[in-house]
């Protein structure tokens, strides 16, 4: 009875003091909005119990503010105000101030001014209308398009709020490989649908079309963007989306790329295409994002394919269309050199397009914080009107005066509790909300915040777990292609490696295609001397980047193909580097797990043990990187391990076995 007694009691207890977490709050409070709410009650409800806020809207311009989403918070007789030249500014200025208290500050009696680097702020979806998601690690669709328009999901609003929280002003709900269905009538109710919880967040709906949507949704017997009858198709379907959906924000669209259709298909040009779906919406106030991801089977070096394709078509887009160019110039590895697109088309509008959902950074089993990846990126400096030309400049609008200015994520949501697969993953979905609205932010900054609303304000946490995130992306480079090696993935999923993999549909899918390994040594001549992809940079970053002693150590085999005893700046040979580099990888994975351990009891047990289950697997698979590569990189090498570097665990040809069960990862 006694003992009955006691373990009920402890049961209580437990249950008391340690509430179970999905993490499916996110990083945000409970929600005091309701739905049908109007902007300014919402920005009400988020700042309910932080004392006394006052809201203004002035159609004035406030000093020091640009653009509609802008806001400054001021101390006046005691009380916080919050103004804006839109309710929206407002709204931003709430989550400002809440974000403010939530991570230990109070309002500052300075002036807060706050307005967004990017006017455009947008998710890329690559949810299908059968609710998989291309590239989703995080389980089915948000999108419930069999309930539509009838029944609204309550995860809708959350969604929208969790996006207004971070700034992120848009979103593109389908996969760009589009299907035509989007546009039927019937799809279009349901987009409406979604619109109009969306919109007291200041979130605006775009759509991927298919470019063969006049022949395959419309009866036409062409698609070609000269025709006059497909303009008029694309010009009515515009017509009957804005009369639906007012704000509605455009199209965005991937052609003649993976077997989708386009302009080419008829002769035409990308800007052809583009401009033709942009005078569809141009009456309506609308855009194009055109993206730049594209394949030439005559090219013989991936890497320059998109610059090649685009570059003789400076100047000949509308001024709205926007290019949507990847961060780098092959496909989110996980580490690329910036795409030398970025400012090399002054009199074209340019966006970065990043890749949020970890399709090459280990889907949602491994702990990869994408900050430093981003903002490697946006700092990168391009050179292109001399220094100081980074991706951020020449894309943000400071520098071509383009507006609007746009960045876009491809997004890693899903249905699961946690919205993102691990939980950890939450993190980079805020960090390109936050970085979209400012790009000076630093990495550490935006994980400590991220941390504190989502976790826990002790810093005995806070600390040791920032450190964790912010090496953790290093960490995956190194573990799976240091040294600037990419793409050397297993078929298909791009899960685990598969450097041997030579059989591709094209070459340019194989890892060997990339790597270049034999006994004389490896890695990709892009050099003046090879495919020249370096001659598409900006001087002096064309001579950097063609000089292997000056090329940064981390892009080497981007850039070069060198042998395997070249001596690097540390005197130590290429191959002894490479495999002191893949050891470093699995050192950080396994340090990732002893820093998680010694956080145990400062967070609820539910997220502790999900996070510590997936670092543990993390780290066996980081061994499988190290051992596969190494095993098989040295039938190439022929030189021994470096006494530094663990032996492998693994044998080469259980390695090569090895076919992972992709339900896992889908
Ligand atoms: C949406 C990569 C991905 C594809 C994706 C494509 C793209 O190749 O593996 O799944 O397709 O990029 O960005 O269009």
């Amino acid at each position: 009875m006694n003992r009955l007694l006691i373990v009920l009691g402890l049961t209580i207890f437990a249950a008391l003091t340690a509430r179970a977490d999905d993490g499916s709050d996110l990083w945000l409070p409970p929600d005091r909005a309701r739905a049908g709410m109007e902007t300014l009650d919402i920005a009400r409800a988020e700042v309910e119990g932080i004392g006394d806020v006052e809201f203004h809207v002035s159609a004035d311009v406030l000093p020091g503010v640009t653009g509609p989403d802008g806001y400054t918070i001021t101390r006046q007789n005691g009380k916080t105000v919050i103004s804006a030249v839109s309710p929206v500014g407002v709204l931003y200025g709430a989550y400002h101030l809440q974000r403010l208290v939530r991570t230990g500050g109070v309002p500052p009696e300075s002036v807060i001014r706050e307005s967004p680097r990017y006017d455009l702020r947008l998710l890329n979806h690559w949810d299908n209308l059968d609710g998989t998601v291309e590239r989703g690690y995080a389980g089915h669709s948000l999108w419930q398009w069999d309930e539509l328009p009838g029944t609204l999901s309550p995860r809708y609003r959350q969604y929208a709020r969790a996006n207004a929280s971070v700034g992120i002003n848009g979103t593109v709900l389908n996969n760009v490989n589009a299907t035509p269905l989007i546009l039927r009538t019937d799809y279009l109710h349901k987009v409406k649908a979604l619109a109009d919880v969306f919109r007291p967040y200041g979130i605006k709906v775009y759509l991927s079309v298919n470019f063969s949507s006049p022949v395959l949704l419309g009866g036409l017997d062409t698609s070609d963007p000269l025709d006059a009858g497909v303009a008029a198709w694309w010009a009515e379907k515009a017509d009957e989306i804005y009369g639906l959906i007012p704000d509605f924000g455009g199209f965005l669209v991937k052609a003649n790329s993976e077997g989708q259709p386009g302009p080419q298909d008829y002769g035409r040009t990308h800007s052809d295409g583009a401009n033709m779906l942009a005078r569809a919406l141009a009456p309506h106030g609308g855009i194009v994002m055109w993206r730049a991801f594209v394949y030439d089977p005559d090219s013989d070096d991936r890497a320059r394919q998109a610059y090649d394709e685009f570059i003789g078509l400076d100047g000949r887009f509308d001024g709205n269309v926007i290019l949507q160019v990847k961060n780098g110039p092959i496909d989110f590895q996980p580490r690329e050199p910036f795409n030398p697109l970025f400012g090399a088309m002054e009199r074209t509008r340019l966006m970065v397009e990043f890749q949020i959902t970890q399709e090459y950074l280990g889907h949602s089993v491994q702990l990869a914080y994408l900050a430093p990846l981003y903002k490697e990126c946006l700092d990168a400096d391009t050179y292109a009107h001399g220094r100081g030309s980074t991706v951020a400049a020449v894309t943000d609008g400071t520098m071509s005066g383009y507006r609007p200015s746009a960045i876009a994520g491809v997004a890693n949501i899903g249905l699961d509790a946690n919205w993102t697969g691990h939980h950890f993953a939450q993190a980079n979905w805020y960090c390109f909300g936050r970085l979209a609205w400012d790009h000076t932010l630093s990495s550490g900054q935006i994980a400590e915040e991220w941390l504190r609303m989502t976790f826990t304000g002790d810093d005995g946490f806070v600390e040791p777990v920032k450190r964790m995130m912010l090496a953790s992306r290093e960490a995956v480079v190194d573990y799976m292609m240091p040294l600037g090696l990419h793409h050397i993935f297993a078929e298909g999923h791009h899960y685990g490696p598969e450097p041997w993999y030579k059989q591709a549909v094209r070459p340019d899918w194989s890892s060997v295609y990339y790597h270049r390994a034999d006994s004389t040594g490896i890695g990709f001549d892009r050099t003046s001397a090879g495919s020249n992809s370096t001659g598409q940079y900006f001087p002096p970053l064309r001579e950097i980047f063609d000089d292997p002693s000056l090329c940064p150590d981390n892009l080497l085999l981007w850039f070069h193909r060198l042998p395997w005893d070249y001596r690097m700046a540390n005197g130590d040979t290429l191959w002894d580097n490479l495999c002191l580099r893949y050891q470093a990888g699995v050192d950080a994975a396994r340090e990732f797990q002893k820093i998680w351990d010694s956080i145990e009891g400062k967070i609820d047990r539910e997220r502790f043990l999900h996070v510590q289950s997936r670092l543990r697997r993390q780290a066996s698979d980081a061994v499988w990187w190290r051992d596969a590569c190494l095993l098989y990189f040295q039938t190439h090498s022929g030189m021994p391990f470096p006494p530094g570097m663990e032996r492998p665990v693994h044998d080469l040809d259980e390695l090569k076995q090895i076919r992972l069960d992709l339900k896992h990862h889908n």
